[in-house]
């Protein structure tokens, strides 16, 4: 059977990337077999846009970071996340669910079926790449740990340890990172908790062990190295817009006609590519996700 669970996964060790972009068709089958059950139109653009967007190298992914708990500059979560110990790593569950607890990863995501996916990655900076994730729905997660009725929003925190993360001594930003999205964008199908990228395990510098992933919100959204998810009726503070209000809205949707306040959205640079492209509307999967937001208007809740 193509989905495997997470306690069967053999994650490989370092696979040829040609190797890897030859299996490119395959991935995409298992990765977005079960999802093309629930949502036909999905599976087809995400294998369109596998055919424009070329992967991007594991290299960049894993050197080119943002996550200032380990520095602010691009290079330096690769260096100083060096060592970071990920094992063993619990994740606190509590709020508006019925199956509150502190869990170990594994105990987490034990019955959640593992998908490889590749999705856009746009950081609001305006750069962006392509990224063949694997981890879990995380909308089947959440299913597990079942949601109140109440339950309107979901908040994912960040470890808070300044000895093992160097860039928190500093108060670049208000620690613990915390972000949040709406009930209904985590359990819509293409939003997942990344492990893996490239069927190896995620490096600390991507958000080691476990991450947030949300391909047509801006990188941000995306918290790393998650200890806490928490449910909740109201919806949370987010520490980019606690950070910079008027620049970092709560949603923060890929939108091409809303400019960032210091710089335009419209283009993008491909991390690799030297002429800019166009950005997208929803990072290019409006088609999926559109419907989320109908009757927003959304110049006035980025
Ligand atoms: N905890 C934490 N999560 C974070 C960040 C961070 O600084 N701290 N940076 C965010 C931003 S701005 C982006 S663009 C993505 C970058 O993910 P990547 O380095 O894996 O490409 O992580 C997001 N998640
Ligand atoms: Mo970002």
């Amino acid at each position: 059977m193509l989905i495997r669970r997470p306690d069967d996964m053999p994650f490989r060790d370092i696979t040829a990337e040609a190797d890897y972009v030859n299996r490119r068709d395959w991935l995409a089958a298992v990765g977005m077999g079960s999802l093309a059950l629930t949502m036909p139109g999905v599976a087809q653009a995400a294998q369109r846009g596998q055919d424009d967007d070329e992967l991007t190298p594991y290299a960049s992914i894993t050197t080119y970071n943002n996550f200032y708990e380990f520095g602010t500059g691009k290079e330096e979560p690769a260096e100083n996340a060096k060592g970071f110990v990920t094992t063993p790593w619990t994740v606190r569950v509590e709020g508006e669910v019925k199956r509150p607890a502190t869990y170990a990863l594994d105990d987490l995501l034990k019955g959640v079926p593992v998908v490889e996916r590749t999705y856009r990655h746009r950081c609001v900076e305006a750069w962006s790449m392509v990224i063949p994730w694997m981890g879990v729905p995380l909308g089947a997660l959440l299913r597990k740990l079942e949601p109140t009725s109440r339950a309107k929003f979901v908040e994912f925190t960040t470890l808070n340890d300044p000895k093992r993360m160097p860039g928190q001594t500093r108060p670049v930003l208000d620690w613990p990172y915390v972000e949040a999205i709406r009930i209904d964008e985590a359990m819509h199908p293409l939003a997942m908790l990344a492990t893996g990228i490239y069927g190896k395990k995620i490096l600390p510098q991507n958000g080691a062990p476990i991450r947030l992933v949300v391909p047509w919100k801006y990188g941000f959204k995306g918290g790393k190295s998650l200890v806490k998810i928490r449910l909740t009726e109201t919806m949370p503070k987010t520490t980019w817009n606690i950070a910079i209000p008027s620049e970092y809205g709560f949603y923060a949707n890929v939108n091409p006609d809303v400019s960032h306040p210091r710089w335009s959205q419209a283009r993008e640079r491909r991390v690799g590519e030297f002429l800019r492209r166009k950005t997208l509307p929803f990072n290019g999967y409006a088609k999926e996700v559109a419907s989320l937001y109908a009757g927003m208007d959304l110049r006035a809740n980025y």
